[in-house]
């Protein structure tokens, strides 16, 4: 057989499920490292329930991913996870599923190993999101999300600093409501409100404009030029304010 005959044969097995996201369609993507509970736990000592250093990694790994050469408006991070919100416009890879997953966790994965400085893993799945208000509500989602476990995960490990096991804390606080594990917490002289906001709501990055001095050499003057530059948020809104920031986000960035 021709290896032209052989090139198209094969093709066919290699492209077949190449699945992609419709124009128009939001791309939203979630990155998690995976077995991060043993990472974060067993193979590191971070201090738990939240520690600076890992959210400083999770914050440089996507800084990393915003400059790939992908236009992506918004990344927001808590936890061991981020998601990323494309340009509407973003057509890159032919917007195919395979291809935006598998670069962005080997990005991710590249990225947050060398800040770890050993191995630790992602992996990315896509949401397509057929319009704006379901994007700030997915946002919305994982803000809420962060808020509901930093309420559970530190009265877990208050309650396990108390000599409880890991299974009897996980049991009592199961039985809990939200206002009885902020009076759990408040027993043990914390207050979750005054907690740092990126442990509760996560951290949002965005670009923003900004406009520097600078000297050119050949009219030897001062000029001013503007450029995007990102901007890390550690206090994020809440609830309907934190759609209103998102839409905001979406409109300025399709306005641009
Ligand atoms: N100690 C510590 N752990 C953290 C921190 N941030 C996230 N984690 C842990 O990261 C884990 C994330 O949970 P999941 O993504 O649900 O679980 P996973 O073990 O990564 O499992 P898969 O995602 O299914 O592979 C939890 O165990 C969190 O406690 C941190 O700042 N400090
Ligand atoms: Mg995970």
């Amino acid at each position: 057989m021709k290896f032209n005959e052989l090139d198209k044969k094969m093709r066919i097995y290699e492209t077949a499920s190449d699945a992609f996201v419709l124009p128009e369609i939001y791309i939203v993507v979630r990155i998690d490292g995976r077995n991060f509970t043993r990472l974060t736990k067993e193979q590191h000592d971070f201090e738990k329930p939240f520690d600076e250093r890992f959210k400083n990694y999770m914050q440089e790994t996507v800084i990393h991913l915003m400059n790939t050469g992908l236009n992506i408006v918004y990344g927001y991070t808590q936890s061991d996870e981020i998601s990323l919100l494309f340009h509407i416009n973003e057509a890159s890879f032919g917007r195919k599923h395979r291809k935006i997953n598998s670069v962005l966790a080997g990005e991710a994965s590249a990225c947050f190993s060398l800040l770890l400085g050993s191995i630790g893993v992602f992996d990315c799945r896509i949401c397509e999101l057929p319009n704006k208000i379901l994007v700030a509500d997915y946002f919305r989602w994982r803000n809420e999300d962060a808020h509901r476990n930093a309420l559970s995960a530190h009265c877990y490990w208050q309650l396990r600093k108390t000599g409880l096991s890991a299974v009897k804390a996980t049991e009592r606080i199961s039985k809990l409501s939200t206002a009885e594990k902020n009076e759990l917490l408040f027993s043990y002289g914390i207050n979750f409100n005054e907690l740092p906001a990126w442990q509760k709501r996560g951290i949002g990055i965005y670009w923003k404009e900004v406009s520097k001095e600078g000297f050119n050499p050949k009219t030897q003057t001062t000029v001013t030029v503007k450029k995007r530059q990102l901007y890390v948020e550690e206090e994020l809104p809440m609830k309907d304010e934190y759609n209103s920031f998102i839409l905001d986000l979406i409109k300025r960035s399709e306005e641009a």
